[in-house]
């Protein structure tokens, strides 16, 4: 049985494991000197280098609350909502560059995004009951889903015109980000912030493995694929830009 705290074990390999991402993006991106292809490693170093800093404040017990709902008192870890508030967008901007996006595009799926966090973390802190807890959980999951319908209908779209090997690592990525983003309101709902099926020690772990896949794997598959985005930067003529 896991003491009270011990939870901070995966919370500090997640702060690690995020750290090294970081260097490593950035040793992968020292010799590109081609602007277009230097917006991928610039976007793509800030994800684990911001997730490492939330990782950090919450090894320290910054990051963490405690709330009272129903007699029960549980430990929240807000700062993975200020983490997820700023590198989701990042991660859908790498996904829209490579599809070749339009601005409009892009803001819808931002706002769906942010629309995401910022009612999850209601979600999170709301104390009246567990009930109401679950409603903003169901809110949260409306923005998921319209967000998903946008990558699969829209970006996919505009996906299909860019060369083959760009729409193939599109169709990858964005696979992987379907596959890994539908975890999260699982882990969440059947964690401690909403049933309480599962104790805080097996969800810490489940969101650190699923972090570090969606922004460090995530991040390895798009940045090794230099040949790739050396084509996007000759294929999508800033379209956001001239307009
Ligand atoms: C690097 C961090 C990532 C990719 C985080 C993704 C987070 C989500 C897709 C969270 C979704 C949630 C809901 C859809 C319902 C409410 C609870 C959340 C915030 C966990």
């Amino acid at each position: 049985m896991p003491t009270p705290g011990s939870e901070r074990i995966w919370l500090l390999i997640g702060t690690a494991l995020m750290a090294l991402g970081t260097l490593a993006f950035i040793a992968m991106g020292w010799n590109e000197d081609d602007p277009e292809a230097q917006e991928y490693y610039i976007i793509t170093i800030f994800i684990p280098a911001i997730a490492a800093t939330s990782y950090f404040s919450m090894v320290m017990g910054f990051g963490l609350t405690e709330i009272t709902v129903a007699g029960e008192v549980l430990d929240i870890y807000w700062a993975r909502y200020a983490d997820w508030l700023f590198t989701t967008p990042l991660l859908l901007v790498d996904l829209a560059l490579l599809a070749g996006a339009d601005r409009n595009t892009i803001a819808t799926l931002v706002g769906l995004d942010v629309g995401m966090i910022v009612t999850g973390l209601v979600g999170a802190l709301v104390t009246s009951s567990v009930t109401m807890r679950i409603a903003w959980w169901g809110i949260s999951c409306g923005f998921f889903l319209a967000l998903l319908y946008i990558l699969v209908s829209r970006l996919s779209a505009q996906a299909a015109t860019q060369s083959g090997d760009v729409a193939s690592l599109f169709s990858t990525l964005r696979n992987v980000v379907i596959l890994l983003w539908t975890a999260y309101p699982i882990v969440w709902i059947v964690g401690t912030e909403g049933l309480g099926l599962i104790g805080l020690y097996p969800e810490t772990a489940a969101f650190m493995v699923l972090d570090v896949t969606a922004k460090v794997g995530f991040g390895f598959l798009l940045l090794r694929s230099r040949n790739v985005l050396d084509q996007v930067s000759s294929s999508a003529p800033e379209t956001a830009a001239a307009d």
